[in-house]
């Protein structure tokens, strides 16, 4: 029998990997997408020119998780084995701005799909994955964060993450579903959001070089995380679907970097080299010239090097507007569990993860360069 899984999120990062992994492993993918006033699936198009829509293994249908009403219509439709509640208003930020909207989307959107399934009886035939986050772990308690480490959310998104995260666990243990969340450290790949850190900066870079734009303007470079790929990351959201139990895991590579050294690494990536200026919001980034003294390599506030005032220009900057009411400052995973209990080791490494973004970021920029010489205007993004 063909498993049925339905994804939430399908149009998002970690819906098209998980789309494409799960078409590959056989599964007949319902995904749903929200109503946009433009295209929004750039991320799964190509799964369109593939056998799988010929064969009708590929099917997306509309729906939102504010609505309860389209998300039982799909699920009584689709009679899926196993749900991967990936929606969500997944910016932090943004979340300041929209706090309301997060809280019904990424918290009472879990509630709806759960009451659905139950509804619908199918408790005992339809698994849950909660996209739950390390977020949760906000003003850490412990380092490096584990399953047992207590939450300390700081933000309306990781507010609205932490009911969703129990709302779960409890309709496992009140109705015997099987329902478990990922607690999955940050994740990226060359189809993140282009406003989230790592992608802002792999695209900046890429434009840069090419003189497509001047100076990248951020919030916190002080900031540190345990980075991740997204298409290591959702083999684990499908291997939590496949025990005998469920149980929670937190997912992470158990390696921390600043934003500053993300940006650094990008740089390197890009032949640029980067030379960094001045404390808190004053410090700046100026590209070296071709030749310069190599600039002392930096891993956190307190070991910048001396080195030669600059001479290049400044491209990297910070913008207040970027720094958030509440600031997650480091977050360190411990994978142990998922290690022992699901045979997980990430294959792809940082400085992999950085050069696939670089190299996929510079490509589009190469082509928005020619697309300027024939006179032709560009996309402009606006954060
Ligand atoms: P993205 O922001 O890339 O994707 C979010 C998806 O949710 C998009 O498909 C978006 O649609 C959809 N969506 C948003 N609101 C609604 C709604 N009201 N109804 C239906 N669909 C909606 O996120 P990621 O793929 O990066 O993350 C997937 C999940 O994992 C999210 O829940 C996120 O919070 C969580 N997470 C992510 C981590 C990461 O580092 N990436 C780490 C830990 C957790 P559209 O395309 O139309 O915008
Ligand atoms: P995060 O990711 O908040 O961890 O949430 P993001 O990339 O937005 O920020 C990471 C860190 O970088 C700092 N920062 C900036 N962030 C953004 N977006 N833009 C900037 O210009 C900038 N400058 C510095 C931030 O302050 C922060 O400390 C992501 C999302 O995918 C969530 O959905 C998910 O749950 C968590 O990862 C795990």
């Amino acid at each position: 029998m063909t498993k049925k899984a339905l994804i939430t999120g399908v149009t998002g990062q970690d819906g098209a990997y998980l789309s494409e992994f799960l078409l590959g492993k056989g599964y007949e993918v319902h995904g749903i997408k929200r109503r946009s006033s433009l295209f929004n699936t750039d991320r799964i198009d190509h799964l369109y020119e593939g056998p799988e829509v010929t064969k009708r293994k590929f099917i997306l249908h509309h729906g939102d998780l504010t609505d309860s009403s389209s998300l039982i219509r799909i699920i009584q439709q689709v009679q899926p084995d196993e749900i991967y509640n990936l929606a969500a208003q997944s910016h932090v930020a943004v979340s300041f701005e929209e706090p309301e909207y997060t809280a019904n989307s990424d918290a009472l959107g879990a509630l709806r799909i759960l009451e659905a399934i139950r509804i619908l009886g199918l408790e005992k035939k339809t698994r849950f994955y909660q996209a739950s986050t390390s977020e949760l772990f906000g003003l850490v308690q412990e380092t490096p964060q584990k399953e047992t480490t207590p939450f300390y959310p700081r933000s309306p998104y990781a507010c609205a993450k932490l009911y969703a995260y129990w709302i779960t666990i409890n309709y496992r243990e009140a109705y015997g579903m099987y329902a478990c969340n990922g607690i999955l450290f940050n994740h990226e790949s060359p189809v993140r959001g282009e406003t989230f850190v790592t992608r802002k900066i792999t695209r900046a870079l890429a434009r840069i070089k090419l003189g497509l734009q001047d100076c990248l303007f951020l919030g916190n470079m002080s900031a540190r995380r345990d980075w991740g790929h997204a298409k290591d990351y959702v083999e684990m959201q499908w291997l939590m679907l496949q025990q005998d139990q469920a149980e929670d895991f937190v997912i992470a590579t158990g390696v921390q970097y600043s934003v500053r050294d993300f940006v650094d690494a990008a740089a390197r990536e890009l032949g640029m080299d980067i030379r960094w200026e001045g404390q808190g919001i004053e410090e700046k980034g100026y590209l070296e010239p071709v030749g310069a003294a190599p600039s002392p390599r930096i891993s956190d506030d307190s070991d910048r090097g001396e080195g030669a005032a600059p001479t290049g220009r400044v491209i990297v900057a910070v913008d207040p507007r970027y720094f958030r009411p509440t600031e997650v400052e480091t977050l360190l995973g411990d994978p142990s569990k998922a290690k022992e209990k699901l045979g997980w080791t990430p294959k792809i490494t940082f400085d992999e993860l950085v050069a696939e973004m670089v190299r996929e970021d510079l490509k589009a920029a190469e082509r928005d360069e020619l697309v300027k010489k024939h006179g032709y205007k560009t996309m402009d993004y606006h954060e």
